[in-house]
């Protein structure tokens, strides 16, 4: 893994783990589908809201089966080893994994594709800076036609997690990634 890899997929974790205790855990995913429901406009106790807290657990599950693990957490140490034996060993599972994840959560109105009033709401979200949401949508959109589709995101989690190249469009999936590891 070269040190660019490792200071993408650091702040993949910083995003995912919501509640900043340096854990990845359940109540991270709990949390992530608590306030897209809120955003969207789902109401307390409504079935909507339950479904996509629900879907927010898929990638953290499936995560979990592949890591070698008794206990539901994950530490940023553990996850740069999971990507370094699993992911980068087999490359396009968790390209689409992750890809299918965000379109699970993001793409509100079901249509296959994160426009980009979707994408600035992933941003608030996980509390982005959102100074940089346009030029990373731009980015990520490939073909210019103001919505990402499926192809483009599976594209850009292919540079995310695999290219070494600074300026790979896809690095910024998640925003400005260069800066949450100073943190
Ligand atoms: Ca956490
Ligand atoms: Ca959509
Ligand atoms: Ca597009």
């Amino acid at each position: 893994m070269t040190d660019l890899q490792k200071q993408k997929l650091s702040h993949f974790f910083n995003v995912l783990d919501y509640n900043g205790n340096e854990i990845l855990e359940q109540d991270d995913f709990e949390r992530v589908g608590n306030t897209v429901s809120t955003i969207i406009g789902y109401r307390e106790n409504s079935r909507e809201r339950l479904l996509l807290r629900l879907k927010a657990h898929g990638l953290f599950i499936q995560i979990l089966k592949d890591i070698d693990k008794v206990e539901a957490e994950i530490s940023l140490e553990e996850w740069l080893k999971f990507f370094d034996d699993v992911v980068l060993s087999q490359p396009n599972d968790y390209v689409n994994q992750s890809s299918t994840y965000l379109f699970s959560l993001f793409d509100q109105d079901g249509d296959g594709h994160i426009d980009e009033g979707e994408y600035l709401d992933m941003f608030k979200a996980y509390g982005l800076y959102m100074s940089v949401a346009k030029k990373a949508f731009d980015l990520l959109d490939i073909n210019g036609d103001g919505k990402i589709s499926g192809g483009e995101l599976v594209k850009a989690f292919e540079d995310f997690f695999h290219s070494s190249d600074a300026d790979a469009a896809g690095n910024w999936i998640f925003g400005d990634w260069s800066k949450s590891t100073e943190e």
